[in-house]
């Protein structure tokens, strides 16, 4: 097994699927035929601060099966759209009311709980809207939409969400392990899904690649609760401390501090080790998953 390095250019890699991103933004459907204020409410949201894993993910998943990375565009907006909704929402005071979001006033403080509501609806339905544009043949864009689908769906993201807003009385490791692959990792893990099948990837890489997200999305869990234990509201653009305070059940909780720093460790070198190992050049994904024990925000 070839031994991945943490890449210098991560950080430049991230700026621009950033920056690829959010150009995709501006030729977005939202921006036509609105009969309300409700896209520009939703773009708030959108437009500014977000790190763009996921878009990240997508377009390296599709250049590291040797696809063109502006197939993936549509998707990679689809994805942010919906993770974005996902934020508002999950920002609401009838949810895990936060005010800061993506380091300014969550988009309920700025515009009102109905407002924010509404401008996630909007987001959702729009993502799978941007989605059907993607150029490529129409088996291809449905398998893209059934995967999506299936991510933000009950058994995935809202299911997830729901098992974080209701915990169960005897949560143990199998009970945070579905809430987190629903909650979390279900975006992360769609996020290489669509990014391999715009670039082309045959079924045997797309199942490598589906496997990997679910264990890179999990990671991105534990260094995200790592965080809310020793992690700043300023570098993290959202309040810290949140879990703790309110006495919620989560991967740190469960496996105490000191275990869980030596968990994400090797989590991270195992995940890029594999990846490294499935056909293409997955060295870019392997560089996230190196850097996010270390991350910051
Ligand atoms: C159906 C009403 C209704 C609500 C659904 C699905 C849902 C609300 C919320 C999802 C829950 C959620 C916020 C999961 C946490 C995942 C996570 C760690 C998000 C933060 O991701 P980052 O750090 O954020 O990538 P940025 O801002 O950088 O994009």
């Amino acid at each position: 097994m070839r031994k991945p390095d943490i890449s210098a250019s991560l950080h430049e890699d991230l700026s621009d699927a950033a920056s690829w991103v959010e150009n995709g933004f501006r030729n977005i459907s939202m921006h036509k035929d609105s009969i309300s204020r409700l896209p520009s409410l939703a773009l708030y949201s959108l437009e500014f601060g977000g790190k763009r894993i996921r878009p990240f993910l997508v377009r390296s998943a599709c250049a590291a099966v040797g696809g063109h990375p502006d197939t993936a565009l549509k998707a990679a907006c689809a994805v942010e759209m919906i993770h974005t909704y996902s934020l508002i929402h999950d920002d609401l005071p009838a949810m895990d009311d936060d005010e800061l979001r993506r380091g300014k006033p969550a988009l309920h403080i700025r515009s009102g709980v109905k407002q924010a509501l509404l401008a996630g609806d909007l987001l959702l339905i729009e993502a799978f809207g941007e989605l059907l544009d993607t150029p490529l043949g129409p088996g291809r864009i449905a398998q893209m939409v059934k995967c999506l689908a299936r991510a933000a769906g009950p058994g995935y993201l809202v299911g997830g969400q729901y098992m974080d807003m209701y915990h169960s009385e005897d949560a143990g490791d199998d009970w945070i392990r579905t809430m987190v692959l629903g909650k979390t990792a279900a975006m992360i893990r769609v996020s290489l899904e669509l990014g391999a099948l715009s670039g082309g990837a045959d079924d045997d890489v797309f199942e490598a690649v589906a496997a990997e997200g679910d264990r890179l999305g999990f990671l991105f869990q534990l260094t995200d609760d790592i965080l809310d234990i020793c992690g700043s509201a300023e570098e993290m653009g959202k309040e810290v401390s949140k879990d703790s305070r309110q006495g919620k059940r989560n991967i740190v909780s469960m496996m105490g501090f000191d275990e869980s720093i030596t968990k994400a460790e090797n989590m991270a070198s195992e995940i890029a080790g594999r990846l490294i190992d499935i056909r293409g050049d997955w060295e870019k994904v392997a560089s996230l998953a190196l850097y996010l024990p270390t991350r910051r925000k």
